[in-house]
């Protein structure tokens, strides 16, 4: 391989025109589209490489800017188990971005060097993208990339963020976790799903429908396909189909829902209590919402969906006699009450990690069953494999067993996926005969508040115990510990944002007007 031909490409076809210093940060390289052509290209080239250091796994990498305004764009690899690209890998994927068109050349050679790679061994690279405009011409850039250095790609087109996940699970696992298909990924999804119906579609104050909010987004297209090979298991009406004047994430979508806590742009008039569900951009995170009698706009968020999942695992477990460890992973943003309602009443262990799924992710995979949320929406549950062996096991002769078999069928482990994370709420409360009422009133969420504060460097600020301390500037910690006191049932931390230039004030309290006036508190004092 002549490492001449990337300098080449590169400079005819890549070149890099923006000098500004770029990082690979929790969500990857994030930024306007128009000046990530020589990112992509260039993460093309490092997917290949890691490919080679992981002996010829698959690495994935997407395209995508989540929840962000229609004119940004991104990209993130995902490593051969589907997780996050390895921490070890982000300061190589920042330099290898930073770098001049003239140094590439010698850069890339020093990788290989550094990584000791075999340059001659085969690398597999999947690439799919979400359906913002210039997606397409990235992902010919990322392609390239993979060609440059003689590498094999495979490119899926618009896909959500957790189907690709599953693609490249599925071929690293030579197939036992999936086929690596768009075809083979509604199949294992809704077989599960129909099993766990059972032909019961509605039950106690289940009703069979909801209202589904694509965000303008590729979760949009792919739920309009799944609802094409259901069963009628689930009346589904999407909302937001991204056909049209819309905008990805444009006044709908999950973040959207969730942040300014209101309902998303079109939506139809439905009765009281209907479920009504948000996914983002590239559909990897999920909230519910309804209205009540009077007309008040009510929040699920990940919190929620975590709780209620939790509850029924464990009930699960307890029901089949089988002895696993189960634990809930959180962040700082958890909703005090949610912890309060997981640790008192369910007794289900609890840990907080950072924010961003690879802390969370990781954290859950020290559990037999490991369930982590974040409050925004991301989440999934990942089973060890003895976890795995044990359920198979238990099925042979318990029905609750049976279930949770079927259950990490309709899950998707390999990263939070709002479709499958979807369906799987849709299964509880269909098997609990719930509504939306009832799945609220399971306990009060405290209010809450986020700021975000413009600084002069967010980096000043330095954090420990999951975020939840602050220990740079000093004194700052001390001084949000005495406004905190003011409030009954106060809590609230700061962070620097790992997506944007801010810094981040999350405030809960009592009630509405503590909350603002906390967040108002420690956002002064930030500034
Ligand atoms: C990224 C993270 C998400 C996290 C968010 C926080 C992944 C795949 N995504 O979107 O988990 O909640 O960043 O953003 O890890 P912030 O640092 O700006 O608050
Ligand atoms: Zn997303």
């Amino acid at each position: 391989i002549n490492l001449r031909t990337v300098y080449a490409f590169a400079r005819e076809m890549y070149p890099k025109l923006s000098t500004e210093y770029i990082q690979y940060g929790t969500a990857g390289f994030r930024g306007k589209a128009e000046f990530l052509d020589s990112v992509m290209f260039r993460m093309g080239v490092l997917a290949t490489l890691r490919s080679r250091f992981r002996g010829g796994a698959v690495i994935g990498v997407m395209i995508t800017a989540s929840h962000n305004p229609e004119p940004d764009n991104g990209v993130k690899l995902v490593d051969p188990k589907g997780e996050m690209l390895d921490a070890s890998w982000e300061s190589i994927a920042t330099d290898l971005v930073n770098v001049s068109d003239q140094d590439l050349e010698q850069h890339v050679a020093k990788i290989i060097k550094d990584n000791s790679i075999d340059i001659t061994s085969s690398s597999h690279v999947f690439v799919g993208m979400d359906n913002r405009y210039h997606s397409p011409r990235l992902l010919k850039a990322v392609a390239d990339g993979v060609i440059a250095l003689k590498g094999n790609v495979r490119e899926f087109g618009i896909v959500t963020t957790p189907m690709l996940h599953f693609f490249v699970v599925a071929a690293n696992t030579k197939e036992t976790y999936g086929k690596p298909t768009e075809e083979g990924y509604y199949e294992k999804l809704i077989k599960a799903f129909e099993l766990l119906r059972n032909g019961q579609l509605e039950n106690g104050n289940y009703k069979n429908n909801v209202v589904f909010d694509g965000a303008n987004g590729v979760g949009a297209r792919k739920m309009l396909q799944f609802i094409k090979r259901m069963n009628k298991s689930l009346n589904i009406s999407v909302i937001n189909q991204g056909i049209g004047p819309g905008k990805i994430n444009d006044e709908c979508g999950a973040d959207y829902v969730k942040v300014l806590q209101r309902p998303p742009i079109s939506m139809p008039v439905v009765e009281p209590f209907t479920r009504c569900v948000s996914v983002d951009g590239d559909a990897d995170r999920v909230v519910y919402f309804f209205t009540n009698e009077k007309g008040e706009f009510q929040l699920l968020d990940g919190d929620r969906i975590a709780t209620l999942v939790a509850g029924y695992l464990m009930d699960l477990v307890t029901r089949s006699e089988i002895d696993l460890r189960l634990g809930l992973v959180q962040t700082a943003y958890a909703n005090g009450a949610s912890t309060d309602y997981i640790v008192n009443e369910l007794k289900f262990p609890v840990s907080c990690v950072p924010t961003g799924v690879k802390h969370l992710h990781h954290k859950a995979l020290e559990y037999d069953i490991g369930v982590y949320f974040e409050a925004n929406g991301h989440g999934t549950i990942v089973f060890s494999d003895h976890a795995k062996a044990t359920i198979a096991t238990a099925s042979e002769t318990k029905a609750s067993a049976k279930t949770l078999l079927l259950l990490i069928d309709l899950i998707n482990e390999t990263v939070g996926d709002a479709i499958s994370d979807m369906l799987l709420v849709e299964t509880i409360l269909n098997h609990k005969g719930w509504d939306v009422k009832d799945w609220i009133s399971t306990y009060n969420d405290l209010p809450n508040r986020q700021l975000k504060i413009k600084v002069q460097d967010r980096n000043v600020i330095e954090t420990t115990n999951a975020e939840r301390v602050c220990v740079k500037p000093e004194g700052l910690q001390t001084e949000i510990e005495n406004v905190v006191s003011n409030y009954k049932r106060g809590r609230a931390f700061v962070r620097p944002s790992g997506t944007e230039d801010i810094v981040r004030v999350y405030a809960e309290a009592a009630t509405k007007e503590d909350t603002e006036n906390l967040a108002y508190e420690v956002g002064v004092l930030v500034q």
